[in-house]
């Protein structure tokens, strides 16, 4: 599986100091709303240069009309967007279509990690995964703290998973390596860039996913 690191850090200075620390040890770069609000998404392209992956990750939840919109500018300058599923196939189809019309990839949020996600989203997730797989969408979002969901649910989309909620969040490498293969992210953020040494930290998870 491959690392992906979510660098929802606040000011520049900072992204680009965790950057040059870990870069020998992460495959792809996801960026959100706390870098790109105060610099606008052009900061990613400074962090293009860095040659990974970059993922953009603004959960679009909007009409299809407007999805559209933001998947288009998002993804002049990033290779991958995430959108919710929730909102219906409409709205869904309108990001994977501009982002395969642009060569780009959608991943969609089908369950996510946090304790409140078990009372709304969990009893549509299995149903957004079959919506993922019918849209033909190219990844799916799903919580690596539920490592039996995480299973359920990249089976019911036979698609490839990002799945955030590691470490700090209580998801455990060790119990969802044997789901996962190569094709898979795992999504880092806290565990990486605040910790007291994030290189060291984002080596010893490269090591641990191998
Ligand atoms: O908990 P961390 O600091 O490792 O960050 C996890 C990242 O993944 C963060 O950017 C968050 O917005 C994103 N994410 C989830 O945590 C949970 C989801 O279901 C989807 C995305």
């Amino acid at each position: 599986m491959k690392l992906m690191l979510a660098l929802d850090v606040e000011d520049k200075e900072t992204a680009i100091r965790i950057l040059d620390n870990v870069i020998d040890y992460i495959d792809a770069i996801k960026v959100g709303y706390p870098l790109v609000l105060p610099y606008g998404i052009k900061i990613l392209k400074e962090i293009k240069r860095y040659n990974k992956e970059i993922i953009c990750d603004f959960k679009l939840a909007d009409i299809p009309a407007t999805n559209e919109k933001i998947a288009k500018i998002s993804l002049k300058y990033a290779d991958g967007i995430i959108a919710h599923g929730f909102v219906g196939e409409d709205s869904l189809k309108a990001v994977i279509e501009i982002a395969k019309n642009m060569g780009k990839k959608t991943a969609v949020v089908v369950e996510m990690s946090h304790p409140g996600a078990v009372r709304y989203m969990q009893p549509i997730a299995e149903d957004l995964a079959l919506l993922a797989k019918n849209l033909k969408a190219d990844y799916i979002v799903a919580p690596s703290t539920r490592p039996k969901r995480l299973k359920k649910l990249k089976e019911i989309s036979s698609l490839p998973v990002m799945t955030p909620g590691i470490i700090t969040q209580g998801g455990k490498i060790e119990e969802i390596k044997d789901i996962l293969d190569e094709k898979d992210y795992i999504i880092v953020g806290r565990a990486i860039y605040q910790a007291n040494n994030p290189k060291e930290s984002a080596k010893q998870i490269k090591d641990l996913i191998g």
